[in-house]
């Protein structure tokens, strides 16, 4: 960025230190899917200082453990251009575009842009003293959320029970389940299992992560067509726009993709390519808030409508103000280390009333759960 790029006035709380933790949190009902299987989930806590005394906060989940420690060592490089500075979360976004363009604008170091850009808009919104959905122009209102603590690809037997357990943890009306078992039969029990365990009539979404060949998708997804599932999500590889679309044209349930965008222009071009029917964007890869609220901005052009992925805390501020929000995505993986974790209401997420995007960290938990770096 030029001199006359930045802003020379007192515009904001200028940011002074850096403060991170890489956690691994276990998982109630850990994680068995075709992109992995995971009993803990890993967070990177970002604590973003300021000279006025205000802290922003956020969090990324980079999967991965062992490249935590190059993540964490990312994002304080990529800190450092803008320590000293009044936080001013759009411009440094596009300065960290720009400054990360070597590497390439997605992967780990768009991760380490969007850990930053969540705190510094949580900076905002505490020195504006509103959450952050009120501080983007929105309205605190709960969001519509499904459950997605569970229902992985585990033993069919074990789904009834655990569907009704889901519906009773926050009232929910709609739970997502994990497809593609090795046969129809196994899927449509599946199905059968959790509309039993739910005891009522709920919205089923049904999420394939990448599992099937197009071939196979081709005839699971037919044969699924008409069991009244809200979704199919990313049943091939999520970068075979051309099959997604083919898929996406000849079937009734919407397809979605969105959790492997990384970054809008991904978005974007799915979107041109009619790949999906609806989109959900993941906080970290669409770029944090600032990316999220582009993206959210090409789904409404599109007509697309807009679901999140993980991240629940934040993503339920910026599902206010995204024009097609449909379902916010619920987990409870951050809940260990969190002082204040946010409260359910008849199958949506309360947004708490007090300033920022609402993380607060319990201390002694960031700390038990602490990886040595
Ligand atoms: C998912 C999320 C997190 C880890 C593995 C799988 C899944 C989802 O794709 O969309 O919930
Ligand atoms: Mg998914």
């Amino acid at each position: 960025m030029t001199e006359s790029g930045r802003d020379q006035g007192t515009a904001g709380p200028r940011f002074t230190g850096l403060r991170l933790h890489a956690l691994s949190v276990p998982i109630k009902r850990p994680v068995v899917a075709k992109v992995g299987n995971f009993p803990n989930w890993t967070f990177i806590t970002v604590d973003v200082e300021t000279a006025e005394g205000i802290v922003g906060r956020g969090y990324i989940c980079p999967y991965l453990i062992d490249y935590a420690p190059a993540i964490c060592s990312t994002i304080e490089t990529l800190a450092e251009r803008f320590k000293g500075r009044p936080i001013a979360p759009v411009s440094f976004f596009d300065e960290g575009m720009r400054a990360i363009s070597l590497l390439g604008q997605s992967g780990l170091a768009l991760y380490a842009l969007a850990a930053l850009d969540i705190a510094f808009w949580d900076v905002q919104a505490k020195a504006a003293g509103q959450p952050l959905a009120r501080h983007l122009g929105g309205t605190l209102a709960p969001v519509p959320a499904y459950n997605s603590n569970g229902l992985w690809l585990g033993p069919l037997e074990t789904l009834e029970e655990q569907a009704a357990e889901l519906r009773a943890e926050g009232d929910f009306s709609a739970m997502k389940l994990r497809l593609g078992r090795d046969r129809l039969a196994e899927d449509l029990e599946a199905i059968a299992a959790v509309r039993r365990g739910a005891g009522r009539p709920i919205t089923l979404l049904s999420d394939f992560n990448q599992g099937l060949s197009f071939p196979q998708a081709k005839e699971l997804l037919g044969a699924l067509d008409d069991c009244g599932l809200g979704w199919f999500e990313e049943p091939i590889a999520y970068a075979d726009l051309d099959h997604c679309a083919a898929l996406a044209g000849s079937l009734k349930t919407p397809v979605i993709l969105g959790e492997n965008f990384h970054g809008p222009r991904d978005q974007a071009a799915a979107l041109q390519k009619r790949a999906c029917d609806a989109v959900m964007p993941d906080l970290m890869r669409i770029g944090g808030v600032t990316g999220w609220l582009r993206a959210a901005a090409l789904a409404e052009a599109a007509n697309a409508p807009v679901s999140s992925h993980i991240f629940p805390e934040v993503s339920a501020h910026l599902m206010r103000v995204t024009p097609n929000a449909q379902w916010l995505e619920w987990t409870d993986w951050a809940e260990p280390f969190l002082a204040e974790p946010f409260k359910l209401e008849g199958g949506a997420l309360v947004i708490p009333e007090r300033p920022g995007n609402g993380l607060e960290w319990d201390e002694a938990a960031l700390k038990r759960f602490s990886l040595a770096r």
